[in-house]
Parts: C-alpha cells; sequence; structure tokens
C-alpha cells in the first residue's frame, strides 16, 4: 500500500450495481454509517453498464419484477414499458434511483478498487484504487457482480485481427454499426444469441461460431400496458411476498406431476406453454424438471423438434440441437434467434465439426475453410461468480489473500463471508443463489442480513465478525448435496466453472433461493451460529469522513 493519506469510513461498498446501491442506501440511511462507494464504470449500473450489445435484455420475464421491491413508491413511479426489459431500459431505472435516493455523491466512479487489505490490530480494512488513492472502513462489502470479468477466448491470433474486436460484456458505449459488414460472433449463450438476430438485421454476413448448441425459449416480449402494471402495483404487497417464497418470482409454479397426464397430454401442455413463452415451459410444465432426467429429456426432445420445425435447413438444424440435458446450464429466452438461421445473410459453423485453428488480421482460420470478417464480436461469457472477487484478491488475516484460499474450492460460510477475511462481506457471492434468483431481491435479501449483522456487532460492542472452516465444510456440504439433487452438476457449464481453463470445478451457486434466504434469516435472528466474534478494540466510530 502507498504512502497516500487514507480517507477513513464506516463501510466501504465495492460495485454500484443492484446490489451495491442497495448497500449503500442502507448503511447509510438505516444505520447511518458513513460509506464511500467504489466502481470501475462511469455511472450507475454495474452488469448493465457494461453489457449494452445489441439486443441485450434482462434473461427472464422481467418487468416489473427485475426491480427493487423495498419501496412501494419506486414501484409506483417507475413505468416498465416491456415484460422483458432491455439493457438500456435496466440503466435508465438505476439512474433515476441514484437520483432518486441521492446516492452518487457517495460513489466513487471510474474508480477501481485495486487492492484491499485487513488489518488486525485496528480491525479495518483498507483499499486502494486504480487513482492511487487509499480509503479504509470497518466493513467491506463487496457487491462485484456475478458476470462481470469478461472471458476472453485465446485462440492463437486472435490480436492479430485488424478490425474492431467486442466482447458483449465490455460493450462499448458508442453506436456499433454493422451496417454492411460480415461479422463473426463467438459463442451462443445468452447474449450471442440475443446479439445475433439485432446484428443480422443489418450485416452484410453474420458467421456465427457455436461452441456448444443450446436450449432456447421463445421470450414472447410485449408491450407492457398501463392497466397491466398498475394491477401489479395494486397487488404489489401479496406479489412481493410471493417473490419471496416462490424462487424470486411472483409467479406459481406447477404441482402437476407428469405421471398426472399422458404422453399426448403432457405434449398438448408442452405446446401451450411454449406459447406462452418465457421460462413456463421449465417452471410450470410438471413438478421436476431439472431433477428427473426422464421429464427432462422429454421437455428437452419437444424443444429440439421445435428447433427442426423453425429451422428450414436440416443440416443447420442440426447442428443448432443440443446433447445435454435440458436448462442446466442457464436456460435462454430469445427474441427470433432460431428463425434468424432461415435468413441468407447468417451461417453457422460448429467449432466441434469444425474448431477455430486462429486468426488472421482479416479472417477466421478454422480446421475446413477460411471466413473472411470485417468485425469480431466475442459472446464468450464471464468468468462467473468468483472472478470479480479473485480480480481485487483481498488479503486477510495473516496476510492469506483471497486467491490462496480459493486455490482448490470456492469455500464460503452463506456464500457471504470466507473465513480468514473478517468484515467481509460478499453480495450473490459463490455458494449463494446468485444468478438462480431475482438478483435486485437476493441482494435486497442480502444486505437485510448484513445489515441485521452490523446491528447486532454495534449492540454488543463486537468489533469482527468471521467464520471458521469447519462451518464453510458443513456449508459446502449443504450447497453440494442440494446441487446433487438437480441434474445441473451433470452439465458443463459456467455454474460449475467449465467455461473457464483450469477454474475449479465446483457448482457455484446455492440451488434453492427462498430456502436459503429463510436459512440465512434465520441464522441471524439464532445469534449467528457457525461465526465468531471479537470485541471491538477502537471505542468510537472513527470521525465522519472529510471527502
Ligand atoms: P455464456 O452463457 O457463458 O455463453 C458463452 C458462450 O461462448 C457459450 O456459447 C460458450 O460455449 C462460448 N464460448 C466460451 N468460450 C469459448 C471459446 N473459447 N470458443 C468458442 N466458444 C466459446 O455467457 P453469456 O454472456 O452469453 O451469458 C452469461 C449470462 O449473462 C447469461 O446466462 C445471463 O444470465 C446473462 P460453451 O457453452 O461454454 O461450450
Amino acid at each position: 500500500m502507498s504512502d497516500t493519506p487514507t480517507t477513513q469510513y464506516d463501510a466501504i461498498v465495492i460495485g454500484a450495481g443492484f446490489g451495491g446501491l442497495y448497500a449503500l442506501l442502507r448503511l447509510r440511511d438505516e444505520l447511518g454509517l458513513s460509506v464511500r462507494g467504489f466502481d470501475g464504470a462511469g455511472g450507475v449500473g454495474g452488469t448493465w453498464w457494461h453489457n449494452r450489445y445489441p439486443g441485450a435484455r434482462v434473461d427472464a420475464p422481467s418487468a416489473p419484477f427485475y426491480a427493487y421491491t423495498f419501496s412501494k413508491e419506486l414501484v409506483d413511479e417507475w413505468t416498465w414499458t416491456e415484460t422483458q426489459s432491455t439493457s438500456a431500459d435496466v440503466l435508465r431505472y438505476l439512474d433515476h434511483v441514484a437520483d432518486r435516493f441521492d446516492l452518487r455523491k457517495d460513489i466513487e466512479f471510474n474508480t477501481r478498487v485495486t487492492d484491499a487489505r485487513w488489518d488486525d490490530d485496528t480491525q479495518r480494512w483498507t483499499v486502494e484504487t486504480s487513482r492511487g488513492d487509499q480509503a479504509s472502513a470497518r466493513f467491506l462489502i463487496c457487491a462485484t457482480g456475478a458476470l462481470f470479468v469478461a472471458n476472453k477466448p485465446d485462440y492463437p491470433g486472435i490480436d492479430d485481427f485488424a478490425g474492431p474486436m467486442y466482447h458483449t460484456g465490455r460493450w462499448p458505449h458508442e453506436p456499433v454499426s454493422f451496417e454492411g459488414k460480415r461479422v463473426a460472433v463467438i459463442g451462443t449463450g445468452s447474449s450471442g444469441v440475443q446479439a445475433i438476430p439485432e446484428i443480422a438485421k443489418t450485416a452484410a454476413h453474420v458467421t456465427v461460431f457455436q461452441r456448444t448448441a443450446q436450449y432456447s425459449l421463445p421470450a414472447r416480449n410485449r408491450p407492457l400496458g398501463a392497466e397491466e402494471l398498475q394491477g401489479y402495483r395494486d397487488d404489489w404487497e401479496n406479489l412481493r411476498r410471493s417473490m419471496y417464497h416462490r424462487g424470486g418470482w411472483p409467479f406459481a409454479t406447477t404441482r402437476l406431476k407428469a405421471s398426472d397426464h399422458t404422453p399426448e397430454q403432457r405434449h398438448a401442455r408442452y405446446e401451450e406453454l411454449w406459447e406462452q413463452g418465457g421460462i413456463q415451459l421449465s417452471i410450470n410444465s410438471y413438478v421436476g424438471v431439472l431433477v428427473d432426467e426422464e421429464l427432462n429429456r422429454e421437455v428437452g426432445d419437444f424443444v429440439k423438434g421445435k428447433i427442426r420445425q423453425i429451422v428450414k435447413d436440416p443440416e443447420t438444424a442440426r447442428k443448432l440441437t443440443p446433447d445435454y440435458l435440458f436448462g442446466t446450464k442457464r436456460l435462454i429466452l430469445d427474441n427470433g434467434y432460431f428463425e434468424t438461421y432461415n435468413r441468407d445473410n447468417v451461417t453457422l459453423v460448429d467449432l466441434r465439426e469444425d474448431p477455430i485453428k486462429s486468426f488472421t488480421a482479416t479472417s477466421v482460420l478454422t480446421e475446413h475453410g477460411e471466413h473472411p470478417i470485417d468485425l469480431l464480436v466475442l459472446a464468450t461469457g464471464f468468468d462467473a461468480v468468483s472472478g470479480s472477487m479473485l480480480q481485487i484478491d483481498p488479503q486477510g488475516r495473516n496476510g492469506v489473500r483471497l486467491s490462496d484460499k480459493w486455490n482448490e474450492r470456492f469455500d464460503t460460510y452463506l456464500g457471504m463471508v470466507v473465513s480468514g477475511f473478517p468484515n467481509l462481506f460478499m453480495i450473490h457471492g459463490p455458494q449463494s443463489p446468485g444468478v438462480l434468483y431475482t438478483m435486485p431481491l437476493g441482494g435486497e435479501r442480502h444486505t437485510a442480513w448484513i445489515e441485521a449483522c452490523i446491528r447486532h456487532l454495534d449492540e454488543h460492542g463486537l468489533g469482527t465478525i468471521d467464520t471458521t472452516e469447519d462451518a464453510e465444510a458443513a456449508w459446502d456440504d449443504e450447497v453440494n448435496s442440494l446441487a446433487n439433487r438437480t441434474l445441473y452438476p451433470r452439465t458443463k457449464s459456467w455454474y460449475t466453472g467449465a467455461n473457464i481453463p483450469g477454474k475449479p470445478r465446483q457448482f457455484l451457486a446455492h440451488a434453492m433461493g427462498s430456502r436459503y434466504f429463510d436459512r440465512i434469516d434465520a441464522i441471524a435472528a439464532d445469534g449467528f451460529p457457525g461465526f465468531v466474534f471479537e470485541p471491538r478494540r477502537t471505542a468510537d466510530r472513527p470521525a465522519p469522513a472529510t471527502v
């Protein structure tokens, strides 16, 4: 750490996305702490600040539920216009939130936290920023984002490509024109599947390089009418309660078992839910789609049949047909993805049959050919969930770095704390529900827990909260046993770390969102079993920050 003077706060919040903004608000306005936020971006938004590629939308039927729930006034005053919000809509919303709750004045934008170090003597974290400044605080809240560190493939010669190259997760803020261009898109996860139909509308040609064929369901995005939105507002308290108990969304899930229906009835039901669109086929067909392999294969076969129906060229349809268990990679919602392959200006390259060998200044070279291009889009995803924490790589007790601790496994307790890293809280950390839950609501619930924890410390004259390796091991068992009841771990995906070469393989999320939040609330109510506390060594809070 440098000799630069250190500004003192009660809490530092890293990240100004949904999670970080809410943590800043609560800790400042409810607990009365002096709080400083930092974000490397030029404004609020977190993931949404960076993911502004064409077609970027929330990958769920979002409006008005992919939003904060804590303020009924906010619900009443914000008008969502489509059922599946665009990235731009979400950003506008978060800008409004930042203004309405006067959050900007406490955030340093364009400022990355580059290092963070715990000091046992002072019971404080000191962080260093990309501007060379230092700040110190009792509490370090890491709302660093589950989908933040872009994964760039290391194909030979990729940097020799002379044309523009954009990663969907780091999209430029200036408009990108595809007009008349030959575009290569590598990657067919949510980002690629959302971007490809949009790019194809104006590009001269789009060549899609696909490593894994994906299941994608029609989003059936539509305008959200004023009356429908008002209906949600009028019923808000009920809906909010349902969100708490139904995996983060207020939608009822089915209680029907596959055995309740004949194969013909089941097929008719799949058709109906496909027409409804969104995640209906997954959550509302029959109980246990992600648990019961036979049922899963039946639903998967139904979607494969749809792909064959939509895509006119049988060879392209074959390449687009997934070969893994339905929904065990992130389920994608699209707006005309498979239909796009019926256009004359779109070609699919299956990388399993024709792998990329290298790049030249003007083309992609695959085993079987050369693909001249003017522009390259990398829709290759993220070092998800753990990557953003490891980029900061905080140093805890005895100088141990998080990267040492997480060398082989991403151990946490409750997905929020890591032993040896006192007073550090993660929002959406590994082994919390994170991306398997509604992220804004999950952030609210994590923050409520952190708030309760800080109150507990202050009420009992405690200076630190830490956990133990035993508690982490028990948590690991709990998270794994839940995951192993599902089909998720059977598939290589970013949920299991398999998308990043060399990353430890581990199911990174707690598979039962609502149950998870009930569990952590009970732990707080029970006086925080599994945690260890130390008395506060400094009598008073530091003087309020001067900047
Ligand atoms: P994803 O879902 O991780 O998708 C990345 C895609 O890129 C996926 O098709 C990958 O294939 C492919 N990929 C990754 N690395 C390579 C290399 N080296 N070569 C070829 N293809 C590659 O990321 P997204 O940004 O689409 O979505 C992330 C989440 O954001 C999404 O789930 C939503 O929650 C929002 P693979 O399947 O690994 O074989």
